[in-house]
């Protein structure tokens, strides 16, 4: 049976991280992998409603049009919902077509995902060796194996199964090229700040995603990755990235590892070898502000490789919050790490936590560390235990909403806060109000086309007004 296959990214339904996306929209790099896994004689489309108006329409005519056999659905805990009324119209319309979700929610919270009416299976952790194995088993007609990794939601033993964590990570998760011809690359961009004095073209660059590694040993209180990952940390061969990098016709580059620069002697040997090979593309990557501090050498390297931006997670300028969420970096590496960018002329993306227990007093701490940061782009979200983990289960009685995973984007609080929630929010849209006048493009005075000032200045004042008020998403006893 010669099959036809369809990955669907779904559009975001929040309009917190529709903001997002309108300003940072990264290619569907986990379908453009699982197509990697999808060869002739079957045949496989991306579907991404992401970069659609209308994107139920848009699906539907997909639906319609390529008359699909298997569907395939991926994305955050906050698309769960979408994902789920995207099945169900799949059902409605291809009632034969079998479907499957994966990614990072179902990998996390696979009960969540039990709906045999919908979804005829699940897929935790990688699933571009998943769909091989699902291929072959409808290839042969068989049945599809159960286990933690692939699960029938059908399947008596769905319970049992889903009760295990998450399986190993999966070397085909970093070494699959991903399908970029199957996506229309023109659609996607990131934000970058152009140097001190420059006139830049536009602020919304063509960026393509490269992927270098999966997983980090680290192990910080609100990010899901040392759950999913078991503190693994999978690299792929550095001639590979450097070859995959050659290849692609974008300046840009975002690296979509969970943490890139784990591997310091490895990093270096990449950036040697973009620097020998005359490789001239301009890169955005996380990094942690204890490995810059370490590593300053590797910065001033990759500097002239080519770094344009880097995002830090600083979450704070108090060691006392920075070991509540087992950071395992303090404040004096954070305020290193910003002074070694700042001399290498790096531009920043610095990522700032507030606790839902903050008072006046810690919001005041964040707009001076916001002071002390400047100039960088600011992003601030709200701790949240991540879905899946001990303790988001340990949390669960605590949530002022009914559904946290719906509201899981770490801008919505799901925890009680100490402030009102009204105060709360007031305190956060300052946060981003405050960071928004100190990015680096407006600090440096880079010169921008009026098109992208413009978009970047309306976006903002929208976003700030959801932020403001955002307390009333909650029930009225919250504000
Ligand atoms: C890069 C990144 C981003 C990029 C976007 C990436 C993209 N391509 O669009 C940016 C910077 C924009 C971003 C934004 C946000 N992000 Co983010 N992001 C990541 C990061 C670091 C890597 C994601 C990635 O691209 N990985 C590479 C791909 C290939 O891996 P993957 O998606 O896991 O896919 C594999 C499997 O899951 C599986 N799979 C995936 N889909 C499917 C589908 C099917 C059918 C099958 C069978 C299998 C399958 O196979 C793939 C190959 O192995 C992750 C960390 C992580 N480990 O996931 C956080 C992460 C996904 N982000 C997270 C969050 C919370 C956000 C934000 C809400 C944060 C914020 N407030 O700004 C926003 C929301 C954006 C939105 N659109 O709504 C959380 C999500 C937690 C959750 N439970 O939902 C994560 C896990 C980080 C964390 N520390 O907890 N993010
Ligand atoms: S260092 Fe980054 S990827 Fe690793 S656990 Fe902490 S937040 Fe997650």
């Amino acid at each position: 049976m010669n099959l036809k296959v369809l990955l669907v990214r779904p559009h975001a339904f929040l309009p917190t991280s529709q903001w997002l996306q309108s300003m940072l929209r990264l290619e569907p790099y986990a379908q453009e992998l699982i197509a990697g896994a999808i060869r002739p004689p079957h045949d496989v489309r991306i579907c991404d409603l992401a970069v659609e108006d209308k994107p139920i329409d848009a699906f539907q005519s997909v639906l319609q049009e390529y008359q699909p056999n298997l569907v395939g659905f991926g994305g955050f805990s906050s698309q769960f919902h979408t994902n789920r009324e995207l099945a169900a119209i799949t059902r409605q319309l291809l009632p034969n077509a079998i479907t499957c979700i994966g990614g990072v929610h179902a990998s996390s919270m696979p009960t969540d995902c039990k709906y045999p009416d919908i979804f005829d299976f699940i897929v935790r952790g990688d699933g571009v060796s998943a769909m091989k194995i699902v291929i072959t088993a409808i290839e042969k007609n068989e049945s599809l194996p159960e286990s933690d990794w692939i699960l029938p939601t059908a399947s008596p033993n769905f319970d049992k199964l889903a009760m295990k964590s998450p399986p190993a990570l999966h070397l085909d998760g970093i070494n699959t090229l991903p399908r970029r011809e199957l996506v229309d690359m023109s659609k996607y961009f990131c934000i970058c700040y152009g140097k001190p004095g420059e006139k830049i073209d536009t602020l919304f660059p063509e960026i393509a995603c490269v992927r270098t590694s999966a997983g980090c040993p680290n192990r910080c209180s609100f990010c899901v990755v040392h759950f999913l990952a078991k503190g693994k940390y999978l690299q792929r061969d550095v001639e590979d990235v450097v070859e995959e990098i050659a290849s692609l016709p974008q300046k840009y580059i975002y690296f979509v590892d969970d943490e890139t620069f784990i591997n310091t002697n490895r990093m270096q040997r990449m950036a040697e070898m973009l620097i020998e090979r005359g490789i001239k593309k301009k890169y955005i990557s996380w990094a942690r502000s204890d490995t810059v501090c370490k590593h300053p050498e590797l910065f001033d390297l990759w500097k002239k490789a080519g770094l344009e931006l880097v995002y830090i997670g600083f979450e704070s300028l108090e060691d006392e919050n920075l070991n509540a969420y087992n950071k395992k970096a303090t404040a004096s590496q954070n305020r290193e790490a910003r002074e070694i960018l700042r001399k290498l002329n790096l531009n920043i993306h610095a990522a700032l936590m507030v606790n839902p227990d903050f008072e006046e007093k810690d919001f005041l701490a964040v707009q001076r560390a916001i002071k002390e940061i400047a100039p960088a782009e600011f992003a601030f979200t709200v701790y949240s235990p991540p879905p899946g983990t001990q303790e988001f289960n340990e949390s669960r009685d605590k949530f002022i909403c009914d559904d946290p995973c719906f509201y899981y984007d770490c801008l919505h609080t799901i925890l009680p806060t100490k402030l009102p929630l009204k105060k709360f929010y007031r305190y956060f849209s300052i946060l981003y109000a405050l960071g928004a006048a100190r990015i680096p493009a407006k600090v440096n005075k880079v010169k921008l086309p009026l098109r992208d000032h413009i978009k970047f200045v309306l976006g903002g004042m929208k976003f700030g007004w959801q932020m403001y008020r955002m307390y009333r998403e909650y029930d009225r006893k919250y504000w």
